[in-house]
């Protein structure tokens, strides 16, 4: 009835047909990265988020190579339901701080070795976590992206 409240269900058959169309397996943690190239690391991220049972997807888009997308991913990404995102790039790693531009959900940024990386990596570790004040990405070590959603866990979980 117009201007009533719904009743509450009854019975747990209610409570399942109010389920339905409820997508209970919407992604809880972004897995993004520059290139395709970042994948045997992140992949995984993927396998401990699969391990603790948190649903996950995982996408490639570059900062630098394709701009609209991430802005785009970013800035829908809370509202699609997403907790956290993890963010692993190379080189200029200009993907995890371009995402916390766009989001307000936290970052964890992995930085990656790359075939032409300097330093051993220390160059998109730098470009990772020297962040300006306000716009925070969380910083896990070289190649850490295990340790990336073990912290993406926790925060879940806080
Ligand atoms: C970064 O440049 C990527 O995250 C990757 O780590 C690195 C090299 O990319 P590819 O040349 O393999 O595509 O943007």
């Amino acid at each position: 009835m117009e201007g009533e409240p719904a009743p509450a269900p009854a019975t747990a058959t209610d409570v399942e047909r109010e389920l339905v169309g409820i997508e209970v397996d919407a992604p809880q943690v972004g897995i993004v990265m520059g290139s395709k190239s970042d994948m045997p690391v992140m992949d995984k991220a993927a396998a401990e988020l699969s391990e603790r049972g948190i649903a996950h997807e995982v996408r490639v888009m570059s900062a630098h190579r394709d701009p609209g997308l991430v802005a785009d991913y970013a800035s829908n990404a809370k509202l699609r339901g997403l907790r956290v995102i993890i963010a692993g790039a190379g080189l200029a790693a200009a993907l995890p701080g371009v995402v916390a531009a766009h989001t307000e959900l936290p970052v964890v940024g992995v930085p990656l070795l790359s075939k032409t990386s300097v330093a051993g990596g220390l160059d998109a570790m730098l470009a990772i976590a020297q962040m300006p004040p306000g716009v925070p990405v969380a910083c896990v070590g070289i190649d850490g992206a295990r340790n990336a959603a073990v912290l993406a866990a926790r925060i879940i979980d806080s």
